[in-house]
């Protein structure tokens, strides 16, 4: 029999409608979403307005991946793996938010951290920046990628820039109570005073993500800078620990952000009414946290290199660095 084109119309149409059909059925996740019963647990007590479902189609990761220079090219074979892994991501249509502070002088980061962030993080993806300041009327103005969108958020000063600096866990607590849990899937805190300089892309994204300092990566166990004196909330044990990590950057899923600084300012308050403070303010605080609920990412020093220390030839690129700062201007 002659094959006419009313055969062919016949098989697209009986495609199109196959398709329509099984599509949706291959897209639909698997039973409830994984991680939104760790949701709803940490926020039961609280009244539930819309919270987005994340589209998760895997397990949750429990295994700790270390993004180092050393794997890098391994993991980033060419730029097609990148291409799927961006495009699964975009897929599942989620917002990070990054929230940052600018209080007195540090105002005149802003610019230097805005701009690379945008052309370097997570680009191409939707991320919402929330900017903490006192200065809400000196933030430059700045044209932003598409996805990308800035909030600034009026906060108040405080006389010691170390208040300032462990304030942050409890006001990023209280906002993803009040707001970021309806707004974004995942959320990170960073530094103000840095810049971006290579590509920062989606195998950040994880569910407890944590950075290991660039001063202590290489040091012994006991010679990391953790707290040590047992009258602290933040104390480590003598021989215990992991990974140094650095607080300038770190993050996960709004749950297990709201977990840590809820905890970690629940450590800084305990320490307030007991006259002690912890080496490290904020930062002691989230290495005890991390060293006993470990993350499921690790980032290597690459994500955050301290300016201060060169590049030795171990460090192939230095996606994010600290701004050199002369302490003595900017905090006093
Ligand atoms: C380390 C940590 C930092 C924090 C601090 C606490 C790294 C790379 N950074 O950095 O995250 O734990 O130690 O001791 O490990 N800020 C203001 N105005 C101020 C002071 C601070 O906005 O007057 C904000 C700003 O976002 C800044 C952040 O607080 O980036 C941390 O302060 P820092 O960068 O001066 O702290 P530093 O360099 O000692």
């Amino acid at each position: 029999m002659a094959i006419r084109k009313v055969h062919v119309l016949g098989l697209v149409l009986a495609a199109g409608v196959i398709g329509f059909l099984g599509i949706p059925r291959f897209r639909q996740p698997m039973g409830q979403p994984a991680g939104q019963a760790d949701l709803d647990e940490t926020f039961s007590v609280l009244p539930r307005l819309s919270y987005p479902q994340p589209f998760v189609d895997k397990p949750q990761r429990t295994d700790v991946l270390v993004m180092s220079p050393w794997l890098a090219p391994i993991m980033w074979e060419g730029t097609f793996n990148r291409d799927i892994l961006n495009a699964q991501y975009r897929q599942k249509s989620l917002v990070v938010g990054v929230a940052t502070f600018a209080i007195k002088k540090y105002i005149r980061f802003i610019q230097g951290f805005i701009g690379s962030a945008n052309k370097y993080f997570l680009s191409g993806h939707r991320v919402n920046f929330y900017l903490f300041t006192d200065h809400p009327e000196k933030v430059p103005a700045m044209e932003l990628a598409s996805e990308k969108h800035l909030f600034i958020i009026p906060v108040q000063n405080y006389s010691r820039w170390q208040d300032i600096s462990m304030n942050r866990m409890d006001i990023i607590s209280n906002y993803i109570r009040s707001r970021w849990r309806y707004e974004v899937d995942y959320l990170y805190s960073m530094d103000i005073d840095l810049q971006m300089f290579e590509h920062i892309g989606v195998e950040i994204v994880d569910t407890l993500v944590g950075t290991i300092s660039s001063w202590q990566y290489t040091k012994p166990r006991d010679s990391n800078s953790y707290e040590r004196r047992p009258e602290s909330q933040a104390a480590i044990p003598s021989g215990e620990g992991d990974f140094y990590y650095a607080a300038s950057f770190n993050g996960g899923s709004v749950s297990e952000v709201y977990k840590l600084t809820t905890a970690c300012f629940k450590g800084v308050t305990e320490d307030r009414a007991n006259g002690i403070e912890a080496k490290w303010h904020e930062e002691s605080h989230l290495n005890k946290y991390l060293l006993y609920h470990k993350p499921t990412r690790l980032l290597s020093p690459e994500y955050y290199w301290d300016e201060e220390l060169g590049q030795p030839p171990i460090v192939k690129v230095k996606r994010l660095s600290s701004v050199r700062k002369n302490l003595q201007e900017v905090r006093y």
